[in-house]
This record gives structure tokens, C-alpha cells and sequence, in this order.
């Protein structure tokens, strides 16, 4: 009986899926400004219907890119004429998505036996909001949630705000998740909530930064988004709004900005991921953050968190002029990243969007820039290519906890700096 609904579970799961058999993730290497041109025409051939996992437009990056099973034989011949190199980096991702499916579904009877939390696994929307439920029910003295709006689906959006006191004191705003695939990245907010809430008290730099200042971590930025990965399709990355005179919907949430809107490194095509939306902060869960960062008007930092690549970035990625603080933002990212890889030796780069990825407009860390948040970043989580945004879930913690030591660097030299 038990196989059985087992069985029919799945059936009924995968029924309305999108599927990846045979789907390979290849990793390229141009060597050649002729290998970029090849890569940017086979980028504009849609009917390939290929899914850049990184978008490397240089010659030190590699690109990967998801080809479905269909395109593999075209691809791969394209690439080899052409003389460009490239490796299978995931031999078959649907393996990978049953793996971690089954590992979900394994770990929620065992948290529903055991009724506790396991940080080392992935969660369903609902399960992230319960647990932010009972997080502020055991430390009612220091987090509360703050809902900052509706989603396009009318899913609410919490933060979790870190406070001991005062009346809107200067803060730290921290999202994960505005692209919903990056699963790391909210696997990894949840934990780090969880440790600032019980290290609160006990590590004097964490009890001395909350005695200062306020914490808000925004988990799932993009619950449409992150709802739609776990039912229908795992690499969904945008927002889910309709796009009029479209049938492709959702927008970029990280080309949404007012920063540079609709420049370089932003599509117009609604059926693009890296589509920008139809004007600045059309999409209501961008303009729920701009709402609260404008009315609270006292954050001093602003920090998003992506997967993957390993990067530690800040301003700007509309264009490749320096900031104005980009000698002093390139100090303390570059200390941040140290403490980061002293834990696991994890490497990072650090610098600005434009120059260490790719020119890229419309992105929430310019507009908190520009309007004088001076310590914004975007961390890029783990990996560098091995798995990519399915990055298996025995790497949760260990990217958490390193990411913590980064962030905790930042929060604590913005600590130091605001007055
Ligand atoms: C991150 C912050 C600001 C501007 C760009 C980024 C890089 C990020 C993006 O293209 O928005 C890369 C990513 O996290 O989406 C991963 N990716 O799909 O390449
Ligand atoms: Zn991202």
C-alpha cells in the first residue's frame, strides 16, 4: 500500500512537470573572439531552446549551457566545427532532479517523525514559512516578521527582522531567492537566520551588531518563482506575471530596477530570462522591496544572494565605470571573501558586476546604490560549474556556514562605518 501511493505520488507529480531526460549541461570554453561570435549566434537561435546557465562573454569565463536532448546533436557539431572546446558538465539533469526529489520527499518524513528542522535540505515554500513561523515563536525577543507585500499570485512576502530595539534604527537589508532556481541561496538564508537568532547573546560580535543595528533577511524573494520551481518546473528563474502580448510569462526580477532599466545586458523579449519587464518595477515583488527600503529609509547596506559562481560583487553592473566607493567596496569585499574561503577554502572573486561577469542593468544592488546605500553587494553562492544550481543538498550547510563568515564580515565593518 505504502509502494503504491508511493508510486502514485510520483505519477501525479511528474504528470505536470516539466521533464529534462536526456538534457545535458555543457561547459564551454572560447578561446577566440570567433568562438564568442559563434556562442552569441547559437544564444540567438531559439529554436535550440537552450538555457544559458552562465552567460561568460569572455574568454577567461566558461559558458554553460542546459541543451535539450533534442538540440545535443546540433550543438555539439556547432561546437565542433567551430573548433571550440567544451565538456559535459551533467551528463543527464533529469537524473539529478529525481535524485533531489526523492531526497525532499525522504527528508519531510523524516522532519515530520522527528518534528525538527533539518538545514541540511531543501524546502517547499510552506516549509520555509513555517519554519520562519516557529523561529520568531523561539526568539520572540529579537525576530519578528514583517510582511512586505503580496506576490503577483498573492503569496505574502515576510522578512525576518532582527532587532533588540530603538525606533527604526540604521539597518542591513539581506534577500535570497529573487531568482527562484538558486536554490542555494534560500536554503542557505534559512540557515543563516537561524544562527544570527541563537548566536544572538552568545558571539559578541553578532550581540554587539544587533545592539546597533536592525537585520532584515527577505528568504524567498521570489516565492512565485521558487513555488513554480517546485511543482512545474525546476529552472524556472523569473518572476510568474503575465507578459501582455505574450504567451512567455514572468520578468527578470534582477533587470526590474530603476538602475540603468532596459540598457545593456537586459532583454526586451518577453521570453527571455534576462527579460527586463514592460517598465521599471512592474513587477510587484520588486516594488515591495523598493517600497519598504524607501519608507524605512535607514539602511546602510544592502546585500542580495545569488548561485552560483562564486563571486563577491558590488556596483556597477549597468555600466563598467568605476562607483564612486569602489576602491573602498573592493577592500572590504575582498576581506569579506578571505574569512569566506578561510573556513573550506572555497575560492572568490571580487569586483564589479560589469567587469567580473557581464554588463547587467536593472539590478537591485545599483539602485540601492544610486540612491546612497553605500555597502551593497551580491554574493554569487556556490559552485563553479559542477552542478550548478543543483547543487546537492550535503553542500547546504557547509555553503551557509561560510557564507555567514563573508556576510558577517560586512555587516560588522558597516557597523563600524555608519555613524
Ligand atoms: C548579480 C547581481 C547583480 C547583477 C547581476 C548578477 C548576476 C546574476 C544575474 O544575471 O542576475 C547571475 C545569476 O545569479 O542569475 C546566475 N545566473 O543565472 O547566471
Ligand atoms: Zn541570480
Amino acid at each position: 500500500m505504502k509502494l503504491f501511493l508511493a508510486v502514485f505520488a510520483v505519477l501525479v507529480a511528474v504528470h505536470c512537470e516539466d521533464l529534462f531526460y536526456g538534457d545535458q549541461v555543457l561547459r564551454i570554453q572560447a578561446e577566440t573572439e570567433d568562438h564568442l561570435k559563434a556562442l552569441k549566434e547559437l544564444e540567438d537561435d531559439v529554436h535550440l531552446g537552450l538555457d544559458f546557465w552562465t552567460h561568460g562573454l569572455s574568454t577567461d569565463l566558461p559558458v554553460d549551457i542546459r541543451v535539450p536532448r533534442a538540440s545535443l546533436y546540433d550543438v555539439k557539431g556547432f561546437l565542433t566545427v567551430n573548433k571550440i572546446p567544451f565538456t559535459v558538465m551533467i551528463n543527464n539533469v533529469q537524473d539529478l532532479l529525481d535524485k533531489e526529489k526523492a531526497e525532499m520527499v525522504k527528508n519531510a518524513a523524516m522532519e515530520r517523525s522527528t518534528k525538527s528542522f533539518n538545514f541540511g535540505a531543501y524546502h517547499s515554500l510552506d516549509e520555509i514559512y513555517s519554519f520562519m513561523d516557529d523561529l520568531v515563536t523561539s526568539h520572540q525577543n529579537l525576530v519578528s516578521k514583517v510582511q512586505i507585500g503580496n506576490t503577483y499570485e498573492n503569496r505574502p512576502m515576510y522578512a525576518l527582522k532582527f532587532s533588540t530595539g530603538g525606533a527604526n534604527r540604521p539597518a542591513i537589508w539581506i534577500d535570497a531567492g529573487i531568482h527562484s532556481r538558486e536554490w542555494v541561496s534560500q536554503a542557505s538564508a534559512v540557515w543563516i537566520s537561524n544562527k544570527i537568532a541563537t548566536d544572538y547573546g552568545v558571539d559578541a560580535a553578532v550581540t554587539a551588531l544587533l545592539g546597533q543595528m536592525d537585520v532584515y533577511l527577505l528568504i524567498v524573494a521570489n516565492p512565485d518563482g521558487y513555488a513554480f520551481t517546485h511543482s512545474s518546473n525546476r529552472m524556472w528563474r523569473k518572476t510568474r506575471s503575465v507578459n501582455s502580448g505574450s504567451s512567455c510569462r514572468g520578468v527578470d526580477p534582477n533587470r526590474n530596477w530603476d538602475a540603468g532599466f532596459g540598457g545593456v545586458g537586459a532583454s526586451k523579449d518577453p521570453c527571455s530570462d534576462s527579460y527586463h519587464g514592460p517598465y521599471a518595477h512592474s513587477e510587484i515583488e520588486v516594488k515591495n522591496i523598493v517600497d519598504l527600503i524607501k519608507s524605512h529609509g535607514n539602511f546602510k547596506s544592502f546585500i542580495s544572494v545569488h548561485a552560483y559562481s562564486q563571486l563577491l560583487m558590488y556596483p556597477y553592473g549597468y555600466t563598467c565605470t568605476d562607483a564612486p566607493d569602489q576602491s573602498e567596496l573592493h577592500t572590504v569585499g575582498t576581506a569579506a571573501a578571505s574569512k569566506l574561503s578561510s573556513l573550506y577554502n572555497t575560492r572568490y572573486r571580487v569586483g564589479s558586476i560589469c567587469k567580473i561577469i557581464y554588463p547587467a542593468s536593472g539590478g537591485s544592488i545599483d539602485w540601492t546604490y544610486d540612491i546612497g546605500i553605500k555597502y551593497s553587494f551580491a554574493f554569487e553562492l556556490r559552485d563553479t560549474g559542477l552542478y550548478g544550481f543543483l547543487l546537492p543538498a550535503k553542500q547546504i550547510i557547509p555553503t551557509a556556514e561560510e557564507t555567514w563568515l563573508g556576510l558577517k564580515y560586512i555587516m560588522e565593518y558597516v557597523s563600524n562605518n555608519s555613524y
